[in-house]
């Protein structure tokens, strides 16, 4: 019944690189010719992913000459990539796309090219950075403490780093020890935003929130290629049993502790074990586990989008859905959707989530749904507490998607079904909260809660999910856009694709 088990919910070790690549064969888009930078991608690699767009009938010239369009580089700082280009001497440099292998993967995973879009491109730097400044071999300057004035994009380059200190992080999740989680996520997340792979220790001295635990951890794995600590925990029965236990929607890091400690060690033995009294949101989770247990992915979350749109229509004309969590940031796959519904004018949203609820009712598509009404009063603002839910009217939903409404999707049958369950959160804040809600919304977490910790230690300011206030004027600091809250905190603007911290 529970397909999902600990090796799929651990990560998965790489595959090994082919040496050589494939000739060119049939090339299926004319329009491009993709070059890939050398250096720091190494050779064997560059022959792989050579072989794999070929394959694709991409375009890949090992010559850098004008007649490529796409120059497509990884782990390559813009500081240290366009001085080099420039030494290459090709004409016309300007007009050829400078991309981030993130481009090269979205084209191969799309089976065509994308188009570049401003977060692919790797921007000629204006002003080359000052070497006096900082530690004097570290590459990496003025990286600051707080994650909302570091641009994080999907792109992780220091995944070996980060995996590793994201196991001790969560180990200390579930036995409720919020300093040292904390810890290991803050310097997960700092080396989340690095352009560049860290290359040895001494690159990373003088960075901020990396404590000793964690540069021993690092140091580990430069020496051993994994650290003991680290491996210890992956192989240990309470982390595994708990990891487990967690995965079940509606199970915390309590319960699934009180489960371990009498003694059961997997789902089958929660579900027969007559002495476990489940509440309303366990029974869904056990009963949809096969399907909610696996990621959601943006056709997936498309597809929600659109009965969520025709269904709210239905309430009034002029409600606007925003999809707002991960696929926000531009993550291809998620645990959940998350949405943002909103109608203008003061109070308009009232009702509007019961009535998408009872709709979804009548179409025989709810399997389960968890309605909050809202206890959002101005007057009661700001809250102080980050981890305090926001008080708008929202619900917790899990919904049935037919496979034939999800794009690209045939309707196949899996395990003699046409549908899959999908976890799906809604908030209907008023229109005038708009751009707290979606703020709050946006995550990553470990952004929304740096923001919070920085209006509040930098600026002497409160931030929530509803509102901004300024502690020194005792006032209310009003917002129509992110961009205006951002200009609020004198921050600059994070696009919500570089807010993955
Ligand atoms: N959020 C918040 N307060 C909380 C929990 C979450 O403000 N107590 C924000 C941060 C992210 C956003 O809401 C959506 O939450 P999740 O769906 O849990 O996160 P996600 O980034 O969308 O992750 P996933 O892609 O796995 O769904
Ligand atoms: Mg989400």
């Amino acid at each position: 019944m529970f397909q999902t088990t600990l090796s799929t919910l651990l990560r998965k070790r790489r595959q090994p690189e082919l040496t050589c690549a494939q000739p060119q064969k049939e090339m299926k888009f004319r329009e491009v010719t993709v070059y890939l930078v050398e250096r720091r991608m190494g050779n064997s690699r560059r022959n792989f992913l050579t072989s794999l767009a070929r394959s694709k009938g991409f375009c890949v010239d090992n010559i850098l000459s004008s007649k490529v369009t796409h120059i497509v580089a990884e782990d390559n700082p813009a500081h240290e990539l366009w001085p080099w280009l420039q030494e290459q001497d090709i004409t016309d440099l300007g007009k050829i796309n400078v991309v981030d292998i993130a481009w090269f993967t979205q084209s191969m995973r799309a089976g065509r090219p994308i188009p570049v879009e401003a977060q692919h491109r790797i921007q000629k730097p204006s002003v080359q950075p000052k070497p006096e400044a900082g530690p004097p071999d570290s590459p990496w300057l003025n990286v600051s403490q707080y994650a909302c004035q570091r641009r994080t994009t999907l792109n992780n380059r220091n995944k070996i780093f980060t995996d590793a200190l994201d196991v001790l992080a969560e180990n200390y999740e579930f036995i409720e020890s919020i300093g040292p989680c904390l810890g290991f996520r803050r310097a997960a997340s700092v080396l989340k935003s690095l352009p560049a792979p860290v290359r040895s220790i001494k690159d990373i001295e003088g960075l901020p929130c990396l404590g000793p635990d964690t540069m021993a951890v690092i140091q580990d794995i430069f020496e051993c290629g994994s650290s003991s600590k680290v491996e210890e925990i992956l192989t240990d029965e309470r982390y595994q049993t708990l990891k487990i236990f967690t995965s079940v929607f509606g199970v915390g890091p309590k319960t699934a502790e009180k489960w371990y400690r009498k003694g059961l060690r997997n789902l089958e033995q929660i579900v027969s074990d007559s002495s476990i009294h489940l509440n309303k949101m366990q029974i869904a989770g056990f009963k949809y586990y096969e399907d909610i247990s696996k990621p959601v992915s943006k056709a997936e979350a498309e597809a929600v989008r659109h009965i969520i749109e025709e269904i709210a229509g239905c309430f009034s004309p002029d409600v606007t859905i925003t999809l707002t969590g991960g696929f926000r940031r531009g993550k291809e796959f998620g645990h959940d959707v998350d949405f943002l519904l909103t109608v203008p004018g003061p109070g308009k949203e009232d009702g509007l989530l019961p009535a998408v609820i009872d709709r979804l009712r009548s179409q025989g598509i709810l399997l389960y749904s968890d309605f909050q009404e809202s206890t959002f009063d101005l007057s009661s603002l700001p809250c102080r507490r980050f981890e305090t839910m926001d008080h708008f009217q929202k619900c917790f939903l899990i919904v049935k998607l037919k496979k034939e409404q999800v794009a690209g999707q045939q309707a196949e049958q899996r395990c003699g079904r046409d549908w899959k369950a999908v976890r799906v959160d809604l908030v209907a804040p008023p229109a005038e909260r708009y751009a707290f809600a979606l703020l709050g919304w946006s995550g990553s977490t470990l952004f929304e809660r740096d923001l919070r910790r920085f209006a509040r230690l930098e600026r002497n300011m409160l931030l929530d999910n509803h509102a901004l206030f300024d502690k020194t004027t005792n006032t209310f600091l009003q917002a129509k856009t992110e961009e205006d809250i951002f200009i609020h905190l004198g921050l600059d603007y994070i696009e919500p694709w570089q807010r993955n911290a």
